[in-house]
């Protein structure tokens, strides 16, 4: 090899260092980037951030049909914007014939009183903040949490956790009654070690029931205050959820007489009004108390919560807002509306 002259293995030696600063430095670069979604903690924000696809829809409309004044045609044209929110027939029909009276009476004459308008009028509809998570006189307090496959029940038992730990007082056993697919009790699992909750399992293709069993038990002997009961949301038909789903309210109850103390529905918001021809299935077997309302934040039908109320008359409780343990509050109908409206 002539003098001067570089190497073969000097280049390749070269060209490895040069690699490795290369990724050392876009991987310093990359770790420091912002996270592209940054929690929102204020419950207001994140309910305004979930709804954004809802109030999008709704506002875009209005202001395109408001900006250049109001008369009876265009309070008529905002029949379809309403509906596209999936805020439902019965409940638009009494919006715009509200606003047609207001209007006639001279009551409104802008875009900003029509709004103040159809935020009074929903709120109305809605009630003021739901009810409270019923407690048991004595612990435990028994929370079935049912719906149909896919509609979010398992995410909520591990958002509803979240919420019923989070003043590190009380105790919560999760019961992983949809023993029809093995990948849900690990779900189930997985959600109990992430949140540090026990949890009471059985094999894949257990007969739910003697889970409530076993997890009544255990609750009531090592004074759990909370047992949060995940199920199935499809066997092979619907009768047998029906009636699997009565069974393991009904074991309960010779555990523990005045459980279940809550019977919660999780209906999934992207599906609409499908989802309240499935919750009234539901409803003939199960004393359904409460609603939980997941994925808001994918759709832009959340005016769903109103044909809820007047339809079923059940009070939605909670809203999901997201996939991870915190994206669920308490619903509260003028915070909600006002994020639609606003
Ligand atoms: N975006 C969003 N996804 C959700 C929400 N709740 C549940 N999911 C997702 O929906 C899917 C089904 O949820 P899962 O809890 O397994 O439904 P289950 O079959 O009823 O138990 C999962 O991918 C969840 O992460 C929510 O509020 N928002
Ligand atoms: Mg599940």
């Amino acid at each position: 090899m002539q003098d001067g002259a570089v190497s073969p293995q000097t280049w390749l030696i070269a060209l490895v260092v040069v690699g490795v600063v290369v990724a050392a430095l876009a991987i310093l670069l990359l770790s420091r980037r912002k996270p592209a979604r940054q929690r929102i903690t204020d419950p207001h924000e994140a309910l305004r951030a979930a709804l954004g696809k809802t109030r999008g829809g709704l506002m875009d409309g209005l202001r395109r049909l408001l900006g250049g004044g109001l008369d009876e045609d265009i309070i008529d044209s905002l029949e379809e914007i309403l509906l596209r929110a999936d805020i439902g027939v019965t409940a638009t029909q009494r919006l715009i014939g509200g606003l047609k009276e207001g209007y006639r009476a001279g009551n409104l004459k802008d875009q900003a009183q029509v709004l103040e308008f159809l935020k009074t009028g929903l709120k109305e509809k809605l009630g003021g903040e739901a009810p409270k998570l019923r407690e048991a006189p004595k612990p435990p307090t028994v929370v079935i949490v049912a719906g149909v496959n896919g509609s979010g029940k398992t995410t909520s038992v591990a958002k509803l956790t979240h919420l019923l730990t989070r003043g590190g007082e009380k105790k919560v056993l999760l019961a992983a009654c949809d023993t029809f697919r093995a990948a849900a009790v690990e779900q189930l699992a997985t959600w109990a070690g992430r949140l540090g909750v026990d949890i009471v399992r059985g094999q894949t293709g257990a007969d739910p029931a003697a889970v409530a069993h076993d997890a009544c038990e255990k609750a009531l002997k090592q004074g759990y205050d909370y047992l949060v009961i995940d199920t199935a949301g499809r066997l092979h038909t619907d009768k047998n959820l029906m009636r699997e789903l009565e069974k393991i309210a009904r074991v309960g109850k010779k555990h523990i007489p005045d459980s279940p103390h809550e019977v919660l529905l999780v209906l999934d918001a992207t599906t609409g009004q499908n989802a309240v021809r499935q919750a009234k299935e539901f409803l003939e077997v199960l004393p359904v108390s409460g609603i939980i309302l997941a994925k808001l934040d994918g759709t832009a039908k959340g005016g769903i919560v109103v044909v809820i109320r007047e339809e079923l008359g059940i009070p939605v409780k909670f809203v999901g807002l997201g996939e991870q343990p915190t994206d669920m509050q308490p619903f509260d109908a003028g915070v909600f509306v006002d994020g639609l409206l606003s």
